[in-house]
């Protein structure tokens, strides 16, 4: 059993303002792939970089269009797992908890978390290529297989509708960035759960909050290099370490 150092529980639990900073990682356990193990089967000779960029959809939307698809079938069938519980949990206990998410599922919102940044977008809301008009998904995915497909048309102008995501080489949300940066100077305690850590600028967050005098605390299965005394890498799934954080409560 990991043990969480008391300092770090503590830090947690008696936040005057908490930031929590979620990747793939924290998906993981409810059957997500992470990012970089979303590309099986079809997919598997892709690398993300390739498949999650503008050029790849100007070059073939339908693969593009497909594997989001197919990943957004994947997500239709999962839950949220206790990782995303306590987090939803430790908004409504604490003072104040900003939520940062690079993932693009809606599993922090399916767990009850009411206010989630979306740095990387979702998933869930696709839109004009060209125009940017929103479009809106008519129930479940066509397919369950791993094909190209077709994206849909837009309704004002004809163009291909596109993933509501961020692709490599696009710029994050304005206001979403603004936001997450602003939290992560302010807050006392930021706790960063199963990212690699890879993605800029996301992958600043946790730096800033270090920067700025709070205590930061990684749940991995890999151990996290970790430079300060107020800092503390638990190793180990989120989905066992986090419900620890509320244990014996
Ligand atoms: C930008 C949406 C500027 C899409 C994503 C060189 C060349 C080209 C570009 C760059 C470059 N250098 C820097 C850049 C910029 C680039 C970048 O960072 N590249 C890196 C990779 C080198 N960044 C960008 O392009 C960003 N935009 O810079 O724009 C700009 C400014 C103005 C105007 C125009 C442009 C945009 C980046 C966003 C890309 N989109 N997602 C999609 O999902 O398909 S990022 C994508 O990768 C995910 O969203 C996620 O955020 C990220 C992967 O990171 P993780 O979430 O950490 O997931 P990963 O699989 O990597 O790791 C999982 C972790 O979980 C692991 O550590 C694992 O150990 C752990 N884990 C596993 N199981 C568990 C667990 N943890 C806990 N519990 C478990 N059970
Ligand atoms: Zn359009």
């Amino acid at each position: 059993m990991t043990d969480i150092p008391a300092a770090a529980r503590q830090a947690v639990l008696q936040a005057r303002h908490l930031v929590v900073f979620t990747g793939a990682g924290v998906s993981a356990e409810s059957g997500v792939h992470t990012f970089r193990d979303a590309l099986t089967g079809l997919w598997a000779r892709f690398d993300p970089m390739q498949l999650a960029t503008p050029e790849a959809f100007r070059r073939d939307p339908a693969l593009v269009w497909g594997w989001y698809e197919w990943r957004r079938q994947l997500l239709l069938g999962v839950e949220p797992n206790p990782a995303h519980r306590v987090i939803a949990a430790l908004e409504q206990r604490l003072p104040r908890v900003t939520l940062i998410t690079q993932n693009v599922d809606d599993l922090h919102e399916r767990a009850g978390s009411r206010k989630v940044l979306h740095l990387h977008g979702s998933i869930f809301t696709p839109r004009c290529f060209d125009c940017e008009h929103p479009y809106k998904f008519e129930g479940a995915p066509a397919m369950a297989a791993e094909q190209p497909l077709e994206p849909p048309r837009c309704s004002s102008c004809n163009g291909r509708v596109r993933p509501g995501v961020v692709w490599f080489g696009e710029a994050l949300p304005e206001g979403a960035l603004t936001a997450a940066f602003s939290a992560a100077e302010d807050c006392d305690c930021l706790l960063s759960i199963g990212t690699s850590g890879l993605v800029q600028p996301a992958a600043q967050i946790p730096e800033v909050a270090a920067q700025a005098g709070a205590t930061v605390i990684h749940v991995n299965p890999e151990a996290v290099a970790v430079h300060s005394a107020n800092q503390y890498s638990l190793q180990g799934p989120a989905g066992r370490i986090l419900p620890l954080l509320l244990a014996d409560d």
